[in-house]
């Protein structure tokens, strides 16, 4: 096999931290005879360990160092072309029935898989050197807290973990000794990056990732989309908690009240951008801080829904990303950053399309080839990121590291649609909000490799990383409302409707806080809303349009329920519904008939 990630030889003192817990050893002894490494490094998450592999990155070409006055400690890393997004269609749920996993997974059996992905790990590490990489998700002390740990033989990939977890000694120290401890076992290989041969498989019951043939995003950081949603949605509805494709923002009112909103909307539709908002000059006052931009936790406590951040970092998409749309992300990726896949100036800094200023008259783009502003192809993929740590963030809300996390006021629901769906309305009740989740639908992003701008519908943003049948977790779901004597209320946004021009409605970015207002208004019980077929609206004057330049039309548009839209709508629904093979419950069917009735009305 073609070596891509040749052995590291590290001094003493570095690399050699073992863990103490038996089970931990165990595991990695059996895959260092499964792959045979050159050696074993233990990573404790140190300084000097970090500058050692950095070091060692830009000897192999891992990474690129960029203009260290421009962007002090950052990188840049380049991904195989063959590999720049997730790849869903080769992402497998093995639990020990096809119905487990339902009908929106791919699904293996766990014995045969187990089979084949130990053939091709079979010596795969020849010549490399296996990384063991011990974390937590979740903030230490929260009853949350998963401890997790990833064998990997990419530089790329510890690097990375170390900025999106909390990484090394602390997780050793949370584990202790106890072989019996519940933690996750992650074990990666590059392979020879051969998309042919890429699988990401989980094995819920046996709380074990394993994934091959690729270095890239949530493919390879098994914290993230795999262990934090993918085995954290099943563990989630064994134990009754939620593990949710959800950003979490604090809004702080000019009078310093204060609530928490959780929001989910699919890959690359908005997440970090709303979690990391600046409110526009005519909210003078009012405040919002990050909890976190892709993943929340949520338990009940209190007959209340309480969110953490299982992360420690962001892993954004570059690309739009400036100092007019997302000041605070830009601030944030100023330094100590890992760039994925953009473009890099002759003066070593980071450029990609949306960047502030004018585009350089010369660049090397993502592939590693000469770029010119008359270049036909893009300079930054569509799917570069950046991953920073959380700390970088200026609006870092300070209860971030609180173990029992945030208490949630309002659950935002959205997507990607340039028709049909009004910018924001609001759920009857937590069924209806359930069912406004279960139905929604976007179009397709490059974050995962396809078709992009495809209408699918993608429930609760959770179609790709749902670890368990589907019908499953909408039940759950119903379950969970019934447990909150103080539920949040829901809502459902779409930043992203188009005007017959082709052109966006709505400015969106900073300008959502309107729209958050009147969601918050709504959670104090002073917002005005009219009852619509489909939930309660915001007539023009309940939102709070001061200073902003649009027009009454383009507001009309952007809140309207077209009748012949809706009834292809809800079609679609059913359409849906009925793909799904029987197991929608029986509540969220009902619910699709009384919002046809309503239109009857
Ligand atoms: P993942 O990290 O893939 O989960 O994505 P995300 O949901 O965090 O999306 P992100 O905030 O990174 O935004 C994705 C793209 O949508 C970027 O190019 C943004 O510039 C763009 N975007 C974000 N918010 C808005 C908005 O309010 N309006 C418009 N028009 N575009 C937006
Ligand atoms: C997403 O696709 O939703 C992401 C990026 O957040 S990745 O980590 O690649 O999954
Ligand atoms: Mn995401």
């Amino acid at each position: 096999m073609k070596n891509v990630a040749p052995a590291i030889f590290p001094p003493n003192g570095i690399g050699d931290t073992t863990p103490t817990n038996q089970a931990v050893l165990d595991w990695v002894h059996e895959i260092g005879k499964l792959t045979k490494p050159e050696n074993i490094f233990w990573c404790d998450g140190s300084e000097r360990e970090n500058e050692f592999l950095i070091a060692e990155s830009l000897k192999q070409n891992v990474l690129i160092k960029l203009n260290q006055k421009k962007v002090p400690r950052s990188y840049l890393h380049r991904s195989n072309p063959n590999d720049v997004a997730r790849v869903e269609k080769v992402t497998f749920i093995c639990t020990p029935t096809k119905e487990e996993a339902g009908p929106t997974n791919n699904w293996s059996e766990p014995a045969e898989t187990y089979s084949k992905l130990y053939a091709l790990l079979n010596g795969a590490m020849r010549g490399r050197t296996m990384f063991v990489v011990p974390y937590i998700m979740g903030p230490p002390d929260s009853p949350l807290a998963k401890v997790g740990f990833e064998i990997t033989d990419s530089k790329y990939v510890v690097l990375s973990m170390r900025i999106m977890t909390r990484m090394g000694k602390v997780a050793l120290d949370r584990l202790g000794n106890d072989p019996k401890a519940e933690w996750n076992r992650g074990l990666h290989s590059l392979l020879d990056v051969d998309p042919d041969r890429r699988f990401i498989c989980h094995f819920p019951q046996d709380n074990t990732i394993i994934s091959v043939g690729s270095g890239y995003g949530g493919n390879v950081l098994l914290s993230k989309k795999c262990l934090a949603l993918r085995i954290g949605s099943y563990l989630a509805r064994k134990q009754g908690w939620m593990a949710e494709h959800m950003l979490i923002l604090g809004v702080e009112s000019p009078e310093g009240k204060k609530h928490y909103v959780a929001a989910a909307f699919p890959s690359a539709c908005g997440k970090t951008n709303f979690a990391m908002l600046i409110p526009p000059a005519h909210f003078k006052g009012w405040k919002i801080t990050t909890v976190g931009d892709d993943i929340a936790w949520m338990e009940i406590r209190d007959g209340r829904l309480f969110a953490v951040n299982p992360e420690n970092g962001y892993f954004g998409v570059v690309p739009g990303t400036s100092y007019k749309s997302n000041p605070n992300a830009m601030k944030s990726i100023e330094h100590d950053t890992l760039y994925t896949n953009v473009a890099l100036t002759d003066d070593g800094d980071v450029w990609w399309e949306g960047k502030d200023g004018p585009p350089p008259k010369h660049a090397i783009d993502w592939r590693g080839n000469d770029w010119t502003p008359d270049s036909k192809e893009k300079a930054a993929h569509p799917n570069s990121r950046f991953a920073t740590p959380m700390r970088n963030n200026p609006a870092l809300d300070p209860d971030v590291e609180k173990g029992e996390g945030v208490p949630i006021s309002a659950i935002i629901f959205g997507g990607r649609r340039s028709d049909t769906v009004p910018l924001v309305y609001e759920a009857f009740d937590w069924t209806h909000g359930v069912y406004l989740g279960a139905t929604m639908a976007s179009e397709t992003t490059a974050a995962a490799t396809g078709a992009v701008g495809k209408v699918r519908r993608d429930p609760m943003a959770m179609l790709p990383f749902c670890g368990y049948n589907i019908g499953d977790y909408f039940r759950h779901w119903i379950d969970i409302g019934k447990r909150l004597s103080n539920p949040p209320l829901i809502f459902n946004v779409n930043w992203f409707r188009k005007g017959a021009d082709g052109k966006f409605l709505w400015p969106g970015f900073g300008e959502n806080m309107r729209v958050l207002k009147w969601m918050i208004d709504r959670c104090q019980q002073n917002g005005g809303a009219v009852k619509s077929p489909v939930g309660w609206l915001p007539s023009p004057h309940d939102l709070d349009l001061d200073g902003l330049d649009i027009d009454h039309r383009s507001v009309a548009d952007l809140l309207g329920i077209d009748h012949e839209e809706w009834e292809k709508e809800l079609a679609e629904h059913k359409t849906f519904f009925d793909s799904l093979g029987g197991v929608v419950p029986e509540q969220l069917q009902k619910q699709r008939e009384r919002t046809v009735a309503r239109f009857k009305e």
